[in-house]
Formats: structure tokens, C-alpha cells, sequence
């Protein structure tokens, strides 16, 4: 079977030069660069990541990811990127109290925009690397209180290191798979896959020259047919120690 892919907008919020683009960088590119340079307005890119640990899952999830540019004289325009959004990590500057201050404001705003109570997302102290130079500036209860109020985690990263960078993210889409209820959407996608194979079928049918009963396509007797033969096939490879279905284990009644 083919593996099953989520699709999901995250944003990532937070003051300007908290080391969000650093952050996103990092995360697609492992790239980091020392010059800021502010984003105007937003930006986007897109990574594909594997969600579950288990290698014979391959179910991964499409993450088009938003870096919304900080900066106030952006304030306006910003909530416009935020339609559709199923998660955000919130990043302050572990070395820069004022920008832990703003956390609520970014997500109060980034909830009222959705309209939703909850919003899922991960709490990211960025910079961490710097702490042994410049101290930290933000008490570290503080930080993980804000997100177990929230039912969520924090994280502390370095967008120079690389350090916990992929694991923010991973974790930020598993508590989106989470919410967002993994099996209905696997299943809405089923559906319309075997809304397709079944089309494909009775045009099969009709070159042959006949045509299809409305209980063959709307009934289950289709669906049944199908699972059992793949069923079969399954307990095969299982019997043999197979992670793997291949087409000799299709057997046809
Ligand atoms: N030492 C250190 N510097 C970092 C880290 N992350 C980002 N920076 C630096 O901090 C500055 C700001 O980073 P950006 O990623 O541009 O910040 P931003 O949050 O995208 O800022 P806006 O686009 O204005 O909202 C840059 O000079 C980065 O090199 C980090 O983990 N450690
Ligand atoms: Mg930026």
C-alpha cells in the first residue's frame, strides 16, 4: 500500500530576531547564517517529514512551513498568513526577557485569528548556545509552566548549532497528527482512493462492453473482496517474516 501523507501549514511565530528564518534554515537546509536580515512580510518552504519511529511506518506528513516576519510595522498584514494554520512554534530569545514577555501575545493572536480555543504548539527557547557568554535571561519554569498550561512542551533550540532543531519540529507534528485526529484523514483519504479504483473499474468494465449494477460500486461487496485478498496476501508475507506485500502473495480465490 501506498504510504500515507499529511498535509499540514505550520507557522512560526515570535519577535522580530528571535531566530525564526535561522530556525526554518536550519531545519530544511542545515544551513545558518550570522547576518540578520528581517523578513518582509512572510515567507514560505516546505519539508517532508517521517512521523512515526517505526521504519515499516512510512507515513509522513508535508509540512508547508510559515515564517511570519516579527517586525511591528508588519502587525497588519501578518494574521493574513495565518488562515488555515494547524500549529505554530512560538520562539522567543533565551537571552532576551522582552521577547519571552510577547509569547502570549503571539499566541492569544494566533487563536483569536483561528478562531479556536487551542491552538496546538511547541514553545521554543532559541539560541540556547549563547547561554554560557550571556546568561540566560528567562527562567526555564517559566518557559515550560506557559506551555503545560497549554497542554503542550517546550523545547530549547540553537538555529547555530542545529541542536533540538528537527526534534521541535517532530514534535510539533506529532501533537498536530494528534489533534487533528490521524485516522480521519487517513480514512477520508481511503475513501477517496477507493472512490477512484472503483471508477477505474466499472470504466473497465464498460470497454469490455457491459455494464456495471449499482450494488457492485455502492455496496461493499467490492471493498470486502478486496481486503480479504490483501488480507490474505498480508498473513502470507507475515508467515514468511516479511515486512513486505509483493504481488506473489496475491492469491485470486
Ligand atoms: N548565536 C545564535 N544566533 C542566532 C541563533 N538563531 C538566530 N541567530 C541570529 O539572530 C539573528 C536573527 O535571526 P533571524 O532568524 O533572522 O530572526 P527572525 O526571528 O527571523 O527575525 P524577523 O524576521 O525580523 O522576525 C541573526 O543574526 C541570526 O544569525 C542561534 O540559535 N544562536
Ligand atoms: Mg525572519
Amino acid at each position: 500500500m501506498s504510504k500515507i501523507i499529511y498535509k499540514y501549514k505550520v507557522l512560526i511565530l515570535g519577535d522580530p530576531a528571535v531566530g525564526k528564518t535561522s530556525l526554518l534554515q536550519r531545519f530544511v537546509k542545515d544551513e545558518f547564517k550570522v547576518d540578520y536580515q528581517a523578513t518582509i512580510g512572510a515567507t514560505f518552504l516546505t519539508k517532508e517529514i517521517k512521523i512515526s519511529e517505526d521504519k515499516a511506518d512510512n507515513t509522513t506528513a508535508q509540512l508547508s512551513l510559515w515564517d511570519v516576519g516579527g517586525q511591528s510595522r508588519f502587525i497588519d498584514l501578518r494574521t493574513t498568513f495565518y488562515r488555515g494554520a494547524n500549529g505554530a512554534l512560538i520562539v522567543f530569545d533565551l537571552i532576551r526577557e522582552k521577547t519571552f514577555e510577547e509569547i502570549e501575545v503571539w499566541y492569544s493572536e494566533m487563536c483569536k485569528t483561528l478562531n479556536k480555543e487551542i491552538v496546538p504548539f511547541v514553545l521554543i527557547g532559541n539560541k540556547s548556545d549563547l547561554i554560557k557568554s550571556e546568561g540566560r535571561k528567562v527562567n526555564i519554569n517559566h518557559a515550560k509552566k506557559f506551555a503545560k498550561d497549554r497542554k503542550s512542551l517546550y523545547i530549547e533550540t540553537s538555529a547555530k548549532t542545529g541542536m533540538n532543531v528537527e526534534k521541535a519540529f517532530k514534535e510539533l507534528t506529532r501533537i498536530i497528527a494528534e489533534k487533528e485526529g490521524g485516522e480521519d484523514v487517513d480514512l477520508r483519504k481511503m475513501k477517496s482512493e477507493a472512490f477512484f479504483i472503483k471508477s477505474k473499474i466499472r470504466e473497465y468494465i464498460k470497454s469490455e462492453g457491459y455494464q456495471t449494477s449499482i450494488d457492485l460500486i455502492d455496496g461493499n461487496v467490492l471493498n470486502e473482496i478486496i481486503i480479504e485478498i490483501l488480507d490474505k496476501a498480508i498473513a502470507i508475507a507475515k508467515s514468511d517474516g516479511r515486512k513486505t506485500v509483493q504481488p506473489s502473495d496475491i492469491e485470486y480465490f
